[in-house]
């Protein structure tokens, strides 16, 4: 897709903008980099950068390349068309280059009023670059010449700008070294910046971002001279195949569709690709000027919206949904949507705190209509695809309602009213009916669940026996989970529902504890019932209602006394810190223990240890079997081959 828009350059009377000196930024530097922590050290890359897309964008760099150096500093050249060398109309003394390096602009924006869509999280201008910097060099090639000019601590210039060596080149070099004076420290993060850079590679097509790193070059033991680039001919399309790499689509072609929309010296435009795939997950991605909208905004509403109702316009009109069915839902629609939404705009109003979040109006009405028509006109010249597409929301729809039943069942179930129809034979409830005071814990295997019923309390703590292995709820959608008998079980006996239906007030227990072997299937099975609660109970996750119970792996026994050990190290400290004959014994399992024992050291609250999980761990488990079970071979023959042997990823 183009964008056509007037270029920087274009000085009107109108876009002169009030300038002033960079004082300010040294006092104040969060009010322009929002900290100087490393999100603001990375926000300097991002700055000189966006400036680069910006070149790319009105159709005039094709590349641009990162280095990062040993002494901390930063070197970014692009093949622009360089900073303009002239004199600035405001002062007619002084170089643009100067200018722009020197000054800070009213509004944030170069030119004021003149065209700008600016990257940066504040776009605020490579001037606060250089007014946080240690020391700063440009070199600009353009008309013929090559230009440099350096500048110290703060931004202060070390001379004018000078001619240099003859060039037919053109493009625009700064190499800038972050204060350390200003920063907690400078230490860039390179994943951090190569994640940044493939994404805005995806939505500039056809623009290279070179990014290599060069600090340890010279350390032996160092990984150094590390390089990527990242260059996607395709765009978003290709951004939608990349996030589904690791799971199975379910059609064959990515909708791709766009639209521009002009009033007076507005421009708007939109670019959408979309791909659904047989996860549960709803992925939609929002963008605003190669900006992430993390928080969404109208550009994500009039997205949703559109979606929703193009898909029930649809499904009608090839009789998939029938006039007396009920509609889909938002989240019907968006199960398993893998999306990637790209705004450009010539003012973009940003709200809230980190500025994630789109504010124009006018927005909303122009992303409904586009999507509203370029999806309906996709659909119809798509029929197979959009077939497989109709069935994924009519069987996310079934699946809500069904959960939504079991939940309205299991909700009108106290604790007190015992193994009715609604909660799992399987369950052993607990009698309590203070709900905060009690605890459901899931144990892998019936004879441990054997162990754990006689060893509980039977007043506070419920057993729930699961059966072997969860289902693999990597290639799972809700309606194909709720199929599995222990999921099935799992949502009964929690009862507050499941899906985007998950109320956790409803919950039946306090704590929802995992119970299983200490051994690499026991860690096996804790990741998946982790994933399954972390994408289908996310709530339950979050409010830090999930635990995991950690059973010992050691038994010593010196003369009548028993102690437990969970670790070899914790062994090891034991025999050395105690006299006496040692006899160890090394459980197998849950089940070697007998109830007296697993009550000691695993379920009775006083002298037991439980882990809570929080999301961030969840998480964590939930990319690994991702990575581990997602329905697509690659990305799993990969992360084996690299994490072979390495029990840390399992062990949670
Ligand atoms: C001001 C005006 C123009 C371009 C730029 C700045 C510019 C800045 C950076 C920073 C890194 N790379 C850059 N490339 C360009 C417009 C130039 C014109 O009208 O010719």
């Amino acid at each position: 897709m183009s964008t056509r828009r007037r270029p920087k350059g274009d000085y009107s009377e109108e876009s002169i903008s009030v300038l002033e000196g960079l004082e300010p930024v040294r006092q104040r530097p969060g009010m322009y980099i929002g900290s100087t922590g490393v999100d603001g050290l990375h926000h300097l890359v991002y700055e000189i950068v966006d400036n680069s897309v910006d070149e790319a964008l009105a159709g005039y760099a094709t590349k641009v390349e990162v280095v990062l150096h040993d002494d901390g500093s930063v070197h970014v050249t692009d093949n622009g068309r360089g900073i303009p060398v002239g004199p600035h109309p405001q002062y007619p003394e002084t170089s643009t280059v100067e200018v722009v390096l020197t000054k800070l602009h009213a509004g944030g924006k170069f030119g004021g009023g003149g065209y700008h869509v600016s990257g940066g999280l504040h776009g605020v201008g490579i001037s606060v670059v250089n007014a946080l910097s240690e020391h700063l060099e440009i070199e600009v090639c353009r008309d013929g010449n090559e230009y440099v000019q350096t500048f110290g601590q703060g931004g202060v210039p070390e001379g004018p700008l000078r001619k240099g060596r003859k060039t037919k080149a053109t493009g625009t070099t700064i190499h800038f070294k972050p204060d350390p004076a200003i920063f907690e420290e400078v230490d860039f993060d390179r994943p951090t910046l190569a994640k940044r850079f493939q994404e805005t590679a995806f939505l500039v097509p056809n623009f290279t971002i070179v990014f290599r790193d060069e600090r340890n070059v010279a350390d032996p033991g160092a990984e150094g001279g590390w390089e990527r680039e990242y260059r996607a001919k395709h765009g978003i399309v290709d951004f939608v195949e990349a996030l589904n790499a690791s799971r199975t689509a379910l059609h064959r072609r990515v909708i791709h569709f766009s639209g521009e929309r002009t009033e007076g010296d507005r421009l708007m435009s939109l670019e959408v690709a979309a791909q659904w795939n047989d996860t549960y997950a709803d992925s939609v991605h929002s963008f605003v000027n190669v900006v992430n909208t993390r928080h969404g905004g109208t550009h994500e509403e009039g997205f949703r919206m559109a979606l929703t109702g193009t898909l029930n316009k649809i499904a009608k009109e090839m009789g998939v949904l029938r006039e007396s069915d009920e509609n889909f839902t938002g989240d019907d629609v968006r199960e398993g949507l893998t999306a990637v939404v790209s705004v450009k705009l010539t003012h973009p109003q940003f709200e809230g705190q980190t500025k994630a979040k789109l504010g124009n109006t006018e927005v909303k009405g122009f992303v409904r209509s586009v999507v509203n028509d370029e999806l309906s006109l996709w659909l119809k010249q798509h029929k197979a695809d959009t077939k497989a597409i109709l069935k994924r929301c009519k069987d996310a729809g079934n699946a809500r309602r069904a959960a939504r039943k079991a939940r309205d069942l299991a909700r009108r179930k106290g604790v007190l009213d015992g193994a009715d129809a609604g909660l799992p034979g399987k369950l052993v409830d607990c009698q309590n009916a203070d709900r905060s005071e009690t605890e459901l814990f899931l144990v892998e295997g019936d004879s441990a669940g054997g162990s754990a019923v006689s060893a509980r309390d039977r007043f506070t703590q419920a057993i729930l026996p699961l059966r072997g292995k969860l289902l693999n709820v990597e290639r799972t959608s809700l309606a194909r989970a709720l199929e599995n008998a222990e999921v099935a079980s799992i949502a009964a006996a929690l009862g507050c529902g499941i899906g985007h239906d998950v109320d956790v007030t409803e919950l039946r227990y306090g704590k929802v504890i995992l119970l299983s072997d200490a051994d690499v299937d026991g860690s096996h099975i804790r990741t998946l019932l982790l994933t399954f609660l972390f994408r289908f109970m996310t709530p339950v996750v979050s409010e830090g209602r999930v635990y995991v119970a950690q059973p010992p792996l050691y038994q010593v026994r010196f003369g009548q006394d028993r102690v437990y050990a969970a670790s070899e190290q914790e062994l090891h400290g034991l025999l050395d810190a105690r006299n006496g004959k040692p006899v160890v014994s090394r459980f197998k399992g849950l089940g070697e223990m007998n109830a007296e024992q697993l009550w000691e050291t695993t379920m009775n609250p006083a002298t037991r240890r439980l882990v809570r999980i929080t999301v961030e761990e969840a998480a964590l488990a939930d990319e690994v079997v991702s990575k581990l079970m997602g329905s697509v071979v690659e990305p799993r023959k990969e992360w084996i081959s690299q994490n072979a042997g390495d029990a840390r990823f399992l062990d949670i």
